[in-house]
């Protein structure tokens, strides 16, 4: 099989961004944003979803977290999509309900090449470290539009905003780990269209 490894340089007057994603990875990291926490959670992303990940963001965090956070998102959305190219032989769905104490997260994936964000969760503090809370949707919004996916993400239980804010970045990881998956049961693409 080809080697599903993409990498995408974006330059912008905000961000500087470099990122590197292998699906068939292992789980290695070499990761800095200048935001601690989403540092914090594109390691457990990559760890979690057995992804091998290298991101370099250089943006202008002396405005606020949220070019960085969002540009972010669109880079690696853009990188799933390379990644896995025409899908061939792909799951293409994936889901979890995923545990963090308190938290419960549900995460559903379709990467059907048509975007689609729902997104549901409650926050009761403006920020974490230096992660403002209203990013978590808008870093998803980036990857599902960018990337072509149909995601949804669900948060179905949980008290303590880096658990649940965590739980959403695992939830993620584990069914875009599925949906990439191989099945060479799958002789082409899963789809009566005959692409995706
Ligand atoms: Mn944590």
């Amino acid at each position: 099989m080809e080697e599903r490894v993409a990498t995408i340089c974006r330059t912008t007057k905000e961000t500087k961004i470099e990122l590197t994603l292998n699906l068939d990875g292992t789980g290695m990291t070499q990761i800095s944003t200048g935001i601690g926490f989403l540092d914090h959670m594109l390691n457990s992303f990559a760890r979690h979803g057995l992804f091998d990940l290298t991101v370099k963001v250089d943006g202008d965090l002396e405005v606020d977290c949220h070019h960085t956070i969002e540009d972010t998102g669109i880079v690696l959305g853009q990188a799933i999509a390379k990644a896995v190219g025409e899908k061939k032989s792909m799951q293409r769905y994936g889901s979890i309900i995923l545990p963090m104490d308190e938290t419960l997260i549900l995460c559903a994936i379709d990467l059907s090449g048509r975007p689609y964000l729902v997104f549901n969760a409650n926050f009761t503090t403006d920020r974490v470290g230096n992660y403002d809370t209203e990013m978590v949707k808008e870093f998803f919004y980036a990857v599902s539009y960018s990337s072509g996916m149909n995601l949804h993400i669900r948060q179905l239980a949980g008290e303590n905003n880096h658990h649940i804010i965590e739980g959403i970045y695992k939830a993620f990881a584990k069914a875009l780990d599925q949906a990439t998956r191989i099945d060479s049961r799958i002789v082409d693409v899963l789809s009566t269209k005959g692409s995706l």
